[in-house]
């Protein structure tokens, strides 16, 4: 049976905005304040999802969240109607009113795990909803989150649902965006491959020093287990923490994997070698030719990695069996990763060609091409099951397009989010995608 990755990227909202709220993430730090393009937001995510659906790759949607998020405040004590709690709230608790606000669930490469359903134990494909608890802002997107997967993936014969692991700092899960898939067929059994900051339960792991791990192995381990992942198609391992304290505060910053390939940087993680044993043993089990292909920091350094988003690539299987690196226009802007760049395409070596999208507006926040996908590996049967209003067509994109041209707003800054008339509007326009994407009713207002 023919298999794919489908690539689901999140749209971005009408919120978008620069709050500056992740500590450890070096772009939201820096761009704090800055105003905002919420529509160029918008248009740069669909054009990317539009080239790769005319490159001949499945492509699909995730709808963006409610915000602001008015229960989220209501539940920090803000009262009386949606509109006073907004107003009180930016008179009060900016910094509150900004994190209800974040447009931050386009990052959907965090918005769960998914083990396909050649891994599981019960050959279903399953998503764990990630909590993000790292981060105030993103801790209050999960159960959107699961209600939007379990409106797209409806079907209980072929996928499974779990919810967010418990809301501790100790079960911190940041999904997708630290776990990676190798396999030799998207529909084969593969090797999944978790990538932890920290421990939360035993203090022989070092942490870093600096910034917060996201990730715990604990919050890995748990996943895995739901997802009925076999221990000889499981790999751990663990981020270098010196990494993490400059700036890498996923793996995708630093490590993409595809097919049988694993892209990464010498310093992305501890005991590399014998990582890369576990991973090819474990690989070649299932049939598969591990192969790892390493960019020295002698030719790029990780700053260079955290400044250009190198890492955070699509990295995509052609029909020919070569591979594709989609990277943001910021590696073209480095002078060393794209010099790296032309020599590896150069090289006759799997990866062949790389293409250029802009997501500036995306990646000002610290969101590159892999930050705004979610990756499911689907057999025909299983994208067969998919709710057809969330995968991408020509039509969709032309609908998705105008509806941004009418709805959103071309620039935002602080000021505008303590307008109560921008959660009207918000409302407004995602009432209309819930039809466009024929989602029924997933977020607050429509289900309160
Ligand atoms: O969680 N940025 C996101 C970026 C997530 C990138 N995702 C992956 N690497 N997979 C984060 O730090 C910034 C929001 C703000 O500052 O306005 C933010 O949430």
């Amino acid at each position: 049976m023919k298999s794919y990755e489908v690539n689901f990227d999140g749209l971005v909202g009408p919120t978008h905005n620069y709050g500056g709220l992740s500590y450890g993430n070096v772009a939201s730090q820096s761009n704090s304040q800055q105003s905002s393009n919420p529509k160029e937001a918008a248009l740069q995510g669909l054009a990317k999802m539009k080239a790769l659906m005319d490159m001949g790759f499945q492509q699909g949607v995730l709808a963006p969240q409610e915000r602001p998020d008015v229960a989220a405040l209501r539940r920090l004590g803000f009262a009386g109607s949606d509109a006073q709690v907004i107003q009180q709230a930016a008179k009060e608790a900016m910094p509150l009113l900004v994190a209800s606000c974040s447009a931050s669930s386009m990052w959907v490469a965090n918005a769960a795990t998914v083990s396909p359903s050649a891994d599981t134990a019960d050959g279903r494909v399953h998503f764990t909803a990630a909590n993000l608890n790292c981060k105030y802002h993103r801790s209050i997107e999960h159960p959107t989150t699961s209600r939007v997967l379990g409106a797209m993936f409806a079907n209980q014969q072929h996928f499974a649902h779990h919810a967010a692991l418990p809301a501790v700092a100790q079960f911190g899960d940041e999904g997708a965006a630290n776990h990676t898939r190798f396999c030799r067929a998207y529909g084969e059994a593969g090797v999944e491959f978790f990538v932890f900051g920290r421990s939360a339960f035993d203090t022989r792991y070092p942490a870093p020093q600096k910034y917060p791990a996201r990730q715990t192995l604990e919050a890995s381990q748990a996943v895995a287990r739901l997802h009925g992942l076999r221990e000889e198609g499981v790999v751990y391992a663990q981020q270098n923490p010196s990494v993490i304290d400059q700036g890498v505060f996923h793996n995708d910053v630093i490590a993409v994997g595809n097919g049988e390939v694993l892209f990464y940087h010498e310093d992305a993680f501890l005991e590399t070698d014998k990582m890369l044993a576990e991973l090819s043993a474990k690989l070649a089990k299932v049939g598969g030719k591990f192969q790892s292909v390493c960019v020295p920091r002698s030719a790029v350094t990780v700053d260079d990695a955290v400044r250009s988003y190198l890492f955070n690539s699509q990295l995509l299987s052609r029909p020919d069996g070569s591979m594709l690196l989609i990277v943001p226009e910021e590696c073209r802007g480095n002078e060393r990763v794209w010099q790296y760049l032309q020599g590896l395409t150069g090289t006759g070596g799997v990866i062949r060609e790389v293409k250029v999208f802009d997501l500036k507006q995306s990646m000002q926040n610290g969101g590159g091409p892999a930050c705004l996908r979610l990756r499911v590996a689907l057999n025909e049967t299983e994208l067969a099951a998919v709710n057809p209003g969330v995968i991408m067509t020509a039509p969709l994109y032309d609908s998705l397009t105008q509806w941004v041209e009418r709805h959103y707003r071309d620039r935002m800054t602080e000021n505008d989010l303590a307008d109560p008339q921008l959660l009207l509007e918000c409302r407004g326009a995602l009432d209309e995608l819930t039809q466009i994407l024929k989602l029924g009713s997933v977020y607050p207002f429509q289900i309160n």
